[in-house]
């Protein structure tokens, strides 16, 4: 498919996918999120992504992490379901907790959320949470697991329905190059990611672009460059699952979930630029902005 004209994602387009919320249904019809986020050093990753999980549409949001981290995201947030977990040395999840957290999951259609905040021990809990027979029902991997992945700390084989979202620095760790190379040819880096990894890629940055293995390159028309702070791309990821989790059972793909989570991100923080400034609008403001947003595609 090389050279082949690369599909705009636009409004026309998402307000076609996205998942209906009928009636007559409840919460296990928009199936649950597993975040595995935040560590002592980045605590507000694990709440900016669990939010995003919640307000992407999901039924149930739990969050494993250590009991800083789920103290600061519930009081934020008390419709988060907590999973404790204890620290080993290193103040990551221990082993033992991720068995249990596999087990506890079977069966439950779940979406894995893993990496946001979660710092260096992130290939161990994710190397704990994936591999053969992991119940998760399709997988986005953002920032420390994909640093892992890239590291080599965490290894395949990732769930048949995965999305990795990295930024072109997290690209250039996964394709061993440097950003410069990344972002001299973004097309094919990130055919690149979606072959190599067999999964869904995600290619962030002005005109994010997103791959999957024998389809064509979809960029994304919206956003803007107040989105250039830290905390955007944990707000993203917890969308993406939030939405891939709502839309499972009405027959989504993680593709289409990624498509849908990009331009409704981007759509947001340029409604959130309106109102507040590239300059002082946050992260954490373009929850409002996708309510408005939403309001006039649903
Ligand atoms: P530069 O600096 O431009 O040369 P890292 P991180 C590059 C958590 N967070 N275009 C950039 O290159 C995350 O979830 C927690 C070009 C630089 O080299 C992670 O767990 C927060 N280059 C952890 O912190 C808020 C780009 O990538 C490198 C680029 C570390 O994640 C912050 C920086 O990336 C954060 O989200 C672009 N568009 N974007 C919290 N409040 O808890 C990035 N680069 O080293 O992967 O570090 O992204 O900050
Ligand atoms: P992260 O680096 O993981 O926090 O992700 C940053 C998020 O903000 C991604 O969704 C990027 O696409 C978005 N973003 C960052 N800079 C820009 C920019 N200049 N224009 C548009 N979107 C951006
Ligand atoms: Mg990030």
């Amino acid at each position: 498919q090389g050279g082949c004209k690369m599909q705009e994602i636009t409004r026309s387009v998402v307000q076609g996918l996205l998942p209906r919320r009928d009636a007559d249904t409840n919460k296990g019809s928009f199936g649950s999120v597993l975040a595995v986020a935040g560590s002592m050093a980045y605590r507000g990753a694990a709440s900016l992504c669990v939010e995003g999980a919640l307000r992407g549409g999901a039924g149930l949001v739990y969050l494993a992490a250590i009991e800083p981290v789920l103290q600061l995201v519930l009081t934020r947030t008390p419709e988060c379901c907590p999973c404790g977990c204890r620290t080993d040395n290193g103040g990551g999840i221990r082993a033992q907790d991720t068995a249990a957290l596999r087990e506890w999951f079977a069966d439950k259609n779940t979406v894995l959320l893993a990496g946001p905040g979660l710092g260096e021990g992130a290939g161990a809990i994710c190397g704990g949470l994936l591999g053969k027979r992991a119940p998760w029902v399709a997988a986005v991997l953002d920032a420390d697991a994909l640093n892992a992945l890239a590291a080599g700390t965490l290894r395949g084989p990732l769930p048949e329905h995965t999305i990795l979202t990295p930024h072109p620095g997290e690209a250039a760790r996964l394709l061993h190059t440097t950003v410069g190379e990344v972002q001299a040819d973004r097309e094919q880096a990130v055919r690149q990611l979606a072959e190599e990894y067999h999964c869904v890629a995600v290619l962030k940055g002005n005109g994010t672009l997103i791959a999957a293995p024998g389809e064509p390159v979809w960029r994304n028309t919206t956003g803007n460059a107040g989105l250039a702070r830290g905390g955007s791309g944990d707000i993203l990821a917890g969308l993406m699952a939030g939405i891939l989790a709502a839309g499972w059972r009405q027959g989504r793909s993680a593709l289409e979930a990624a498509m849908m989570a990009v331009w409704l991100h981007g759509a947001a923080a340029d409604h959130c630029a309106e109102r507040r400034s590239m300059t002082a609008m946050l992260p954490q403001d373009l929850f409002e902005d996708l309510g408005a947003v939403l309001t006039g595609l649903e």
